[in-house]
């Protein structure tokens, strides 16, 4: 039942991005000028909502554009009506609908769907990870040196000796591939489809990493934050990996 509502939300908001794809439709900017928000991004929220609302009128919601509407239900749904909305503002079509599960602290189910590619890649706890029906798996490299990477970078800057800047840098100047797609959500469903042997991101929000988290623990992977510790999507920093080169990338990103 949860999962059905949970594909029929996704749907529903893949459906919208590819009504409006072409525009024209209203931007405006958030916490930063590049920080955006679509018309599209709020028609799809409204659509996810209301979607989730049919069955579980009484279900914890936490989502992008509308923030939390708080319940005192153990489930929670983490959604993202688009991420990579910057992508989708300028016509590219690396962009997704990403919604996960909570229940009782625990992700349970994830999807990430991006209409443009028709790749719907779907999570569920202890069951495994799929890509359009088909079972998924992280790549099987061993090393580092001979990885290819993705990241992003954050719309507000902040220094610190471990900045973004600092660390693509040191990772580059090995002659690593790093990628930046533009939407945290693909990134992480593409390391657990095994196209990425990694991924980092130094400031990530709840909605951007839920579903996808799961996705890529469940393809075999590791999620974790800088320290190693387990990832948990209320804290900013996210390292997902093969697990084959998880030590070695996070020596990296800290500058060991
Ligand atoms: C974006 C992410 C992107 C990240 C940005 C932002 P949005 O989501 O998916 O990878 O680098 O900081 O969070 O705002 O485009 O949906």
């Amino acid at each position: 039942m949860l999962k059905t509502t949970l594909l029929k939300a996704t749907e529903a908001s893949g459906k919208i991005l590819q009504q409006y794809f072409d525009g024209p439709f209203e931007v405006s900017s958030k916490s930063t000028v590049n920080d955006l928000v679509t018309e599209v991004d709020k028609k799809s929220e409204t659509a996810i909502i209301a979607t989730i609302r049919e069955n579980y009128p009484d279900h914890f919601i936490l989502s992008e554009e509308v923030g939390e509407i708080k319940t005192s239900s153990s489930t929670k749904w983490i959604i993202d009506p688009i991420d990579g909305t910057v992508n989708y503002a300028n016509g590219i079509p690396i962009c997704c609908v990403s919604i996960g599960v909570e229940q009782d602290g625990e992700m349970i189910l994830g999807a990430v769907y991006n209409p443009f590619m028709n790749e719907l890649f779907v999570a569920e706890k202890g069951k495994g990870a799929t890509l359009n029906n088909k079972p998924i798996h992280v790549s099987t490299k061993t090393e580092v040196a001979k990885s290819c990477l993705v990241t992003g970078f954050p719309y507000k800057w902040e220094e610190g000796t471990n900045n973004p800047a600092v660390v693509f840098e040191r990772i580059i100047k090995q002659g690593i591939p790093v990628r930046r797609l533009g939407s945290a959500a693909i990134d992480l469903c593409w390391v657990a489809c095994g196209r990425f042997d990694g991924f980092y991101e130094h400031h990530l929000q709840a909605w951007d990493a839920a579903a996808g988290f799961l996705i890529v623990e469940e393809a075999g992977g590791k999620v974790t934050d800088y320290s190693g510790n387990r990832y948990s999507p209320y804290q900013k920093e996210l390292l997902a990996t093969n697990g084959l080169i998880h030590s070695a990338l996070q020596d990296l990103v800290n500058g060991k």
